[in-house]
């Protein structure tokens, strides 16, 4: 949760409002923490679509509220990941 709320910060001071991410914001954070995970978050149209995707009060902007919801959404992923991937692993030793 600690860890969750300094990533925030730490994009959302850069530009404009200091507690919300600006859809440039936003991509930074994506690319720099999710590079790995979300490689096609660096095509705008992916940036675009997760930005109104969050943006449930489309305000243009993503404030935490709105950032806690991406954060357990890419948790859900993650697990359905490891789900899968520890199903792999048990087939592979059969
Ligand atoms: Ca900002
Ligand atoms: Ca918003």
């Amino acid at each position: 949760m600690q860890l969750m709320i300094q990533t925030f910060h730490k994009y959302s001071g850069k530009d404009g409002d200091k507690y919300t991410l600006s859809k440039v914001e936003l991509k930074d954070m994506l690319t720099q923490e999710l590079g790995n995970y979300l490689g096609h978050a660096q095509d705008k149209d992916a940036v675009d679509k997760v930005m109104c995707d969050l943006d449930s009060n489309q305000d243009g902007e993503v404030d935490f509220t709105e950032f806690v919801i991406l954060v357990g959404a890419l948790t859900v992923a993650c697990n359905d990941f490891f789900l899968e991937y520890h199903q792999e692993d048990g087939k592979k030793g059969n």
